[in-house]
């Protein structure tokens, strides 16, 4: 079925590249890594992606697909056999795919605003910021993950901004952990498994990128 010829077009600090790396090793699939330069992009992901122009691409058979949510649940439909990331009961499913969705159009963007602006802005995203957090905090309730015993759709969708997580506290002098422990400790469990953590830059690395965007957009 599923043949190895598996391509990822991918930009190192992506939190969007991070949740196909993380399904991908889920799957135990071998892939090729495409590192793009963003500033001149390769023809390839132009042709891949000549909507959005944008990374990640996942090409599979030489058939692009685009946009992080949907290359995770396309990689989950065509590797079903190997630690299911989606439930299949069509309920919960698109509780997952709703969350995935509120990950996607609220952390991931309000949490940009943290290192993209200052002042009342800032503080408006800030506590944009930490509202998603608390509301995902209760999503995840007792369950040591959010797709339940293992790693599913919504924890592949938000682990990888845990990693941009020190550069948010930096640029925005506040502590998340203090505000939302249960979702630092879900992050911690999540990287105890290799999946995760080999699919993260150093966090060193992270930080200095964060830092970097701080000052090209505040500065
Ligand atoms: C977002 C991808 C994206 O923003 C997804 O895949 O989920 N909704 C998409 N990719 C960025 C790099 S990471 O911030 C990108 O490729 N930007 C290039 C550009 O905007 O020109």
């Amino acid at each position: 079925m599923a043949e190895k010829v598996v391509t990822l077009l991918d930009f190192w600090p992506s939190p969007y590249g991070m949740r196909c790396r993380i399904a991908l090793a889920e799957k135990g699939i071998n892939y090729e890594y495409k590192e793009e330069d963003l500033r001149q992009k390769s023809p390839l992901l132009l042709q891949m992606n000549p909507i959005h122009k944008k990374i990640p691409v996942f090409i599979h058979n030489g058939n692009p697909i685009c946009e992080s949510l949907n290359i995770v649940q396309y990689i989950d439909e065509t590797w079903k056999d190997t630690s299911p990331l989606l439930p299949s009961d069509p309920y919960q499913r698109a509780q997952s795919k709703f969350w995935g969705d509120f990950v996607d159009k609220n952390a991931f963007e309000v949490g940009s605003k943290i290192w993209q602006t200052i002042g009342e802005e800032q503080e408006a995203a800030k506590k944009g910021f930490m509202e998603c957090l608390k509301l995902l905090e209760e999503e995840l309730g007792d369950k040591p993950f959010f797709g339940g015993e293992t790693i599913g759709f919504v924890d592949v969708s938000l682990i990888p901004l845990y990693c941009w997580f020190p550069g948010y506290e930096s640029c925005g002098r506040f502590s998340i952990e203090g505000a939302c422990p249960n979702v630092i400790s879900w992050a911690k469990r999540c990287m105890e498994k290799e999946s995760v953590s080999k699919s993260f830059p150093e966090p060193q690395k992270i930080y200095e990128f964060v830092m970097h965007l701080r000052k090209v957009w505040t500065e």
